[in-house]
């Protein structure tokens, strides 16, 4: 038996943090944190060492499935590929390109050969309806980016090794290590914050894993109320201490902002929020008053209804208080190399006019309208290519999603397992998992405290019929005559063709990688300087302090606040929570994880709740149904 070790990385979610593999005769035997890698330093949380045991879960997809009236039959490549391609183009014939649309799940984020392929084979083929996970959870964050900074890529991140003061909206570092910014450990860098004597404080409706005496308290907030949240401390900051001369000097309409604010003063908001206006006032005057203060805000309120203005209100919350590009501030975060930084007149492009209404964008189609382009589009899309997703299960609105996908002449599902959604696909097609994979980190560009290029080769064979997801646009789009990665005289080019290319801007090859004992190229840390320089991009070089683009926003703002301040006093909300063993909708099913809380689907109801509704721990609930319109919970 021969073994050896190889140094990987893991594509589950925003750290990428540095593994160990140990090889087996070939085989993947077990996955191991790498204490030598320069970022992650020995970090690695319970789902990337799982990989193992998703490499050989029994229940992977193994083989191309057609479904057939009585049950699914294992095809070859080359009858899945051919048959998929002669239906796309019995489609397109029938009912034009546009009838052809895809949607990218979340792991194709952190699989670099599926956003350099996919969309090139839809643009191919003249279908341009593509769909990601990405406006589910973040979509809010690079609109707001784009009409504050006058560009979706500017996201500037805490500078929490530096700071003295941190903010934490929406967000449960511990257990997710948090979207929109790669920081491994991100649990021990507030602890290690906290123990500098930094003031960290975590807005959250519930008590979560990340607060406590080692890192901080929580500042207990009614679900969907963040804005008026954010807007009052900026009232309070105004008030007590005034603006930083920042807001003046880099800021346009700064009295535009002060107008929206005039209607949430910390007094105004207390009983919507539920947070009391004294508290409100002592964290804008420590957030003011700190040397350094920092601001992360994530799924929690990106999620709600007014993700776009929260962001809005974060950047407008640094900018106001002096904390804008500066050490232990929100800093602009560096790249090993460059993402395009797109300006505002060309993003004024990408707004269309569709029978929804007017969207952006941003950068895909909404995935809430998929069933919508489905079932009621004047031109419906008929066929569906879902690529590392689960939309079923990850869109809100699942029966009438499921209704759409029933309704599709085709629906090709590309995954590692069976999912809700595969359920209902045509085709099923499996793809290799990461470690049966050759990959490099391309997500998280500019969004990395500590910016590294990461390749890995491919630690593992793929076992029985798995293949990549470019290979099979590849065949699909050979099998459709259209030309594609493997019909090129150097296949393996062409399809690093735009990576190389991207690596060329920062001074790198891949080949230097390769080089590399763990592929790895770094870049300087975070570092002020270069917000106002290099990254903004509006015409004026200012940052836009109140958005026209928002106009709407900001009145159905205060509609809503006067709907919550009539809310009932016990009105319950459900909220969403992750935990350790499971990854958005998948790892699920795996015996490793499938332990202790998470052997059921628990609900969590505060104590004080819970006596209320005679709910007691470890009871069933069997189903709430909330009436909106009646106000009334029914059990
Ligand atoms: N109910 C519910 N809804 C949610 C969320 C939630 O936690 N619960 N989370 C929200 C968030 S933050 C997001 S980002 C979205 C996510 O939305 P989706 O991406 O649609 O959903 P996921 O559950 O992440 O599904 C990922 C799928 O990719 C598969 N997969 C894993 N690795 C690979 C791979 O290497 N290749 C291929 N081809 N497939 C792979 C998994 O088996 C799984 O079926 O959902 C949002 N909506
Ligand atoms: N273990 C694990 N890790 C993950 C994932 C996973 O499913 N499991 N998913 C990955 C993905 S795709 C993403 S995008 C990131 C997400 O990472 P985070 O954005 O940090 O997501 P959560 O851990 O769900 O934290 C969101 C918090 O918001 C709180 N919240 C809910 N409603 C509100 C509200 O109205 N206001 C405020 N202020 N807070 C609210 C919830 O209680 C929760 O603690 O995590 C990634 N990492
Ligand atoms: S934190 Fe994310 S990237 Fe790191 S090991 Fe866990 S799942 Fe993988
Ligand atoms: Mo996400």
């Amino acid at each position: 038996m021969t073994t050896n070790h190889i140094a990987t990385y893991c594509r589950v979610c925003e750290p990428a943090c540095g593994l160990i593999a140990t090889m087996s005769d070939g085989s993947l035997e077990k996955l191991q944190p790498d204490r030598d890698h320069p970022v992650s330093r020995g970090f690695a949380c319970t789902k990337g060492l799982a990989g193992v045991d998703i490499n050989k879960d029994e229940d992977r997809l193994n083989y191309p499935m057609r479904r057939e009236a009585d049950g699914l039959v294992r095809v070859s490549w080359d009858d899945a590929t051919a048959e998929i391609a002669e239906r796309l183009q019995a489609i397109v014939a029938r009912s034009g390109s546009d009838s052809v649309a895809a949607y990218m799940g979340n792991p194709a984020s952190f699989n670099a050969m599926v956003g350099v392929t996919m969309p090139d084979v839809l643009t191919k083929l003249g279908a341009s309806r593509l769909f990601s996970a990405g406006t589910q959870d973040t979509a809010n964050k690079f609109a707001a980016s784009t009409a504050v900074f006058g560009t979706p890529t500017l996201h500037p991140l805490p500078d929490v090794r530096n700071t003295d003061a941190l903010l934490l909206i929406g967000s449960n570092w511990r257990v997710s290590k948090a979207s929109m910014i790669s920081l491994p450990n991100a649990y021990r860098e507030i602890g290690d914050a906290s123990a500098r004597g930094a003031k960290i404080w975590f807005v959250n409706p519930r008590d979560t894993e990340s607060s406590g005496p080692r890192t901080g308290e929580t500042v207990s907030i009614k679900p969907d109320t963040d804005v008026y949240f954010l807007a009052a401390l900026i009232f309070a900051v105004d008030r007590a201490i005034g603006f930083h001369p920042d807001a003046e000097k880099h800021g346009r309409n700064v009295r535009g902002l002060r107008s929206f604010i005039a209607d949430y003063s910390p007094e105004q908001v207390s009983d919507v929020c539920g947070i009391d206006a004294a508290t409100i006032e002592s964290i804008a005057r420590d957030f003011a008053t700190a040397p350094a203060a920092s601001v992360h805000m994530s799924t929690g309120v990106n999620m709600g209804r007014q993700g776009t203005l929260a962001y809005w209100l974060v950047q407008m919350l640094c900018l106001v208080t002096g904390n804008l590009d500066v050490r232990g501030g929100n800093i602009p975060g560096r790249e090993v190399y460059p993402a395009g930084a797109r300006s505002r007149s060309v993003l004024a492009d990408q707004i269309i006019e569709s029978e929804f209404g007017t969207m952006r964008q941003v950068p895909h189609l909404p995935g809430v309208l998929l069933a919508d382009y489905i079932l009621d589009a004047e031109n419906p899309i008929r066929a569906l290519v879902v690529v590392a997703g689960n939309p079923l299960l990850s869109i809100p609105g699942g029966d009438r999603l499921r209704d759409a996908l029933q309704s599709l002449e085709l629906l090709v599902v590309i995954d590692i397992y069976p999912n809700a959604t595969s359920r209902y696909a045509h085709w099923t097609l499996p793809s290799t998992d990461q470690f049966e994979r050759e990959d490099i980190n391309m997500a998280l560009l500019g969004m990395q405290v500590d910016p590294f290029v990461n390749w890995t080769p491919r630690v593992v064979e793929p076992a029985f019929e798995r293949r990549e997801e470019w290979w099979i646009f590849a065949r699909i789009a050979d099998a459709l005559g259209l030309p594609n990665h493997l019909n090129t005289p150097e296949p393996e080019n062409a399809r690093w063709a735009r990576i190389d290319h991207m690596l060329s801007k920062g001074g790198i090859s891949r080949q230097e990688l390769v080089s590399q004992p763990r592929g790895l190229a770094m870049a300087r840390g975070l570092e002020p300087g270069t917000l106002y320089s290099e990254k903004l991009q509006t015409d004026d070089g200012l940052i836009d302090c109140r958005p026209a683009v928002f106009d709407e926003a900001t009145i159905r703002c205060l509609h809503i606040f006067g709907e919550l301040e009539r809310e009932p006093a016990h009105q319950l909300k459900l909220i969403s929570r992750r935990d350790q063993k499971m990854h958005n909708s998948w790892y699920a099913n795996l015996p490793a994880m499938k332990k202790g809380a998470r052997e059921a689907n628990p609900l969590a109801v505060s104590p004080r709740d819970a006596e209320r509704l005679k709910l007691t721990d470890g009871g069933k609930v069997l189903a709430w149904i909330f009436r909106a319109e009646a106000r009334k919970m029914v059990c």
